[in-house]
């Protein structure tokens, strides 16, 4: 440890000391060497602290040579990093060249979109580009939205259409009338039209429920619902709608054809079918011969539910159609069984 006494001496040796050791210094050791020298606790704080010791007037003269040195070590500790910087950039640029050829390294299991939610993906993508918005509505649905402001009050027969999940509200908890799973998302149509007043274009894709088990109904699947309302929406606005809905999803050489139907919330109501892509339209076991699959239910907006939301069905007219997803889905993928796509068999969900 450098002491006071004799400061110039020994911050000769001092510097003499870094000269010789800093230039051969390795990185971990050059760091040491600085706290060593110039730390708060190091020599040359030291001598600094020793020149109080000194007679006044040689104290300038001795301040000066201990900033100085200073100066000195900070060069040359500067001057051995940059050299260890550039001898480790030398030896890396010295061994193995990189071939910027090779194949990049595969990732082993790469994840990709479910294909019902590419689906979604897609039919909101071509009703946006007709100029829907989306809605969305709550999964968790009042009895009034699901079935009653749509013109199914308690005891109609077409409830029996939808067999429903009913929900027991918490003990205490007050409701506005019976709770269940959506059947359907409809009840999104009274939502919006209740929130605003036409026109009204708008789609919502979402989660329904139903008591349903089988190879093509799932106790749990996805709709896609579509409204318009404006003054003089005819039939012909839906046939043209839904033309361009199925070619959009499916391509250019696919069909719709329309059945009469009934639900209660549209007059004229229709069931919709396309081309059945696993035989295009010959006939197969599929689609039972008849070359078609039936898709969607549609129609137009029954003037009871217009009056129910408060629009005036002198003014304006709407049509509405209902569209099962995963049905469009499993069309498109070539699949027979709609549980498939809920088993996350990751076989299954990597080839479809
Ligand atoms: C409805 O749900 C009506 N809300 C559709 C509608 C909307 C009609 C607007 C008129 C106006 P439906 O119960 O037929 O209709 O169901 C519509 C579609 O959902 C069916 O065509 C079918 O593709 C699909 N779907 C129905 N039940 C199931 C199920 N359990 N699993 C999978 N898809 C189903």
């Amino acid at each position: 440890m450098v002491t006071a006494g004799q400061p110039q001496l020994l911050l000769g040796d001092l510097l003499e000391r870094a000269r010789r050791e800093i230039p051969a210094a390795g990185a971990d050791e050059l760091e040491a060497q600085r706290v060593r020298l110039l730390g708060r606790k190091g020599e040359l704080s030291a001598l600094l602290r020793g020149m109080g010791a000194l007679p006044a007037g040689e104290r300038p003269a001795a301040g000066a040579a201990v900033n100085a040195a200073r100066d000195e070590i900070e060069a040359l500790l500067t001057a051995r990093r940059e050299a260890i910087l550039r001898e480790a950039r030398a030896a890396e640029l010295g061994g193995a060249p990189i071939d910027v050829t090779l194949p990049g390294r595969r990732i082993a299991a790469r994840g990709r979109r479910h294909p019902v939610s590419e689906a979604q993906d897609d039919l909101v993508e071509i009703l946006a580009r007709m100029g829907y918005e989306v809605a969305e509505g709550p999964e968790i649905e009042l009895d009034y939205y699901n079935f009653e402001a749509l013109n199914m009050p308690p005891d109609h027969p077409a409830r029996d259409m939808q067999d429903t999940f009913y929900v027991r509200p918490p003990a205490g908890a007050r409701t506005a009338g019976p709770i269940l799973l959506r059947t359907h998302t409809s009840p999104v149509q009274i939502r919006t039209m209740l929130a605003r007043p036409p026109p009204v274009r708008i789609c919502s894709p979402g989660k329904v429920y139903r008591r349903d088990d089988d190879p093509t109904h799932s106790p749990m699947f996805h709709q896609i619902e579509v409204l318009c309302v404006d003054r003089d929406i005819t039939f012909g606005h839906l046939a043209g709608t839904l033309d361009a809905f199925v070619r959009g999803f499916f391509g250019e050489d696919f069909r719709v054809r329309l059945r009469p139907s009934y639900f209660p919330f549209v007059e004229p109501g229709a069931e919709v079918d396309v081309t059945c892509t696993f035989c295009l339209g010959k006939g197969c076991r599929t689609c039972k011969g008849s070359g078609f699959v039936e898709v969607l239910g549609a129609g137009l907006v029954h003037p009871r539910v217009l009056r129910a939301v408060g629009y005036d069905p002198e003014e304006v007219s709407g049509f509405a159609f209902g569209c099962g997803i995963d049905r469009l889905a499993m069309l498109r993928s070539g699949i027979d069984d709609l549980r498939l796509f809920f088993e996350n068999d990751l076989r299954f969900l990597e080839q479809a």
